[in-house]
């Protein structure tokens, strides 16, 4: 649909990853009233070497619904925080014990487990704090809190986390139908809900009417889906230098997984379709949608 007009993602996200960054290192900065040695252990989290996709699909939402990217910068922040806490947090040798990400030892080795909890901590609270503050008018600043708040908590990430973690500790039951019944139901809560969640943000502040929030919703579940079948891909096949993490942890633990399920060649299938399914969701949105659909191709090809 706009194809014709489909910026590569590479050139489209280069400058907009350079705006994150900037604003991400303003947003923790040190007043002087935070230990150094936390504000170390935050920034070290948050300002690798991220592929900033939820922030990016912050900004091209609100682009998508005649929005500046600028305005929402203040909301690509605050997902691009929850989403560096829950890393952190999902390496700690209670979770899933992580010595590397972002192709670098992980918070807990290098600053303790005490400092990378408190540090998760932080950007978790930081993130609410950026959306209360410069978020305006404050309606549309509590709307933001509100959506952010089910899609990281104990009905959203932090729930699908819980149901991961117990899901590791049972033998596999049920025909391949119904574990993936149960996988697809772990990562739509544990992956899909941030990355829905960043595109409603965008909607919100963009002031999107209901067919557009709608519409870059019903895009989003597909790629949310999509997006976790890729990262189990690259868990089996994909290569630590690129991904900059350790790969085949989940393969090798037995972990309920997609190819693990439906072989990779049948898993990259369902990708492709799902992504497809995404793209072809954006058209209401017409050519403003453009560069989501970009990063919709991207989310299928990337080897990171
Ligand atoms: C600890 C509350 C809590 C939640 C953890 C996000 C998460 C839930 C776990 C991370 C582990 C994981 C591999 C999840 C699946 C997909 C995912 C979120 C991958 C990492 O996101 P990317 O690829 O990472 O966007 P970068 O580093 O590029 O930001």
């Amino acid at each position: 649909m706009v194809e014709a007009t489909m910026p590569s993602f590479a050139e489209l996200a280069l400058p907009l990853r350079q705006d994150i960054d900037e604003a991400l290192a303003d947003a923790v900065g040190n007043s002087g009233e935070m230990p150094p040695r936390l504000n170390e252990a935050l920034r070290y989290s948050l300002l690798g070497s991220g592929k900033r996709l939820r922030p990016i699909m912050v900004l091209l939402a609100a682009e998508a619904c005649g929005c500046s990217r600028a305005k929402a910068m203040p909301a690509a922040c605050a997902v691009e925080m929850i989403h560096a806490y829950s890393l952190v947090h999902d390496d700690l040798p209670a979770m899933d014990d992580d010595d590397l990400r972002r192709g670098r030892p992980t918070c807990h080795k290098v600053f303790g487990e005490a400092l990378a909890i408190l540090a998760g901590d932080a950007l978790l609270t930081r993130a609410f704090e950026l959306l209360a503050v410069e978020v305006q008018p404050p309606v549309v600043a509590a709307s933001c809190c509100a959506s952010l708040a089910e899609a990281a908590g104990a009905a959203g990430m932090v729930g699908g986390q819980v149901d991961d973690l117990e899901q590791e500790q049972v033998a596999p039951s049920g025909d391949i139908e119904q574990q993936l019944q149960v996988l697809i139901s772990i990562h739509r809560r544990k992956t899909a809900a941030m990355l829905r969640v960043s595109l409603k943000l965008g909607g919100i502040v963009a002031g999107a009417t209901l067919d557009q929030l709608e519409a870059l919703d019903a895009f989003g579940r597909p790629l949310g889906l999509a997006f976790q079948i890729v990262d189990d891909l690259l868990d089996v096949g994909g290569v630590e230098a690129a991904t900059g993490k350790r790969v085949g942890k989940d393969h090798g633990r037995g972990k309920l997984t997609f190819p693990g399920l439906l072989g990779s060649e049948e898993s990259r299938v369902q990708a492709a379709s799902l992504i497809d399914e995404a793209c072809t969701a954006l058209r209401p949105l017409g050519p403003q949608a453009a560069g989501l659909e970009s990063l919709a191709r991207y989310v299928l090809e990337r080897d990171r």
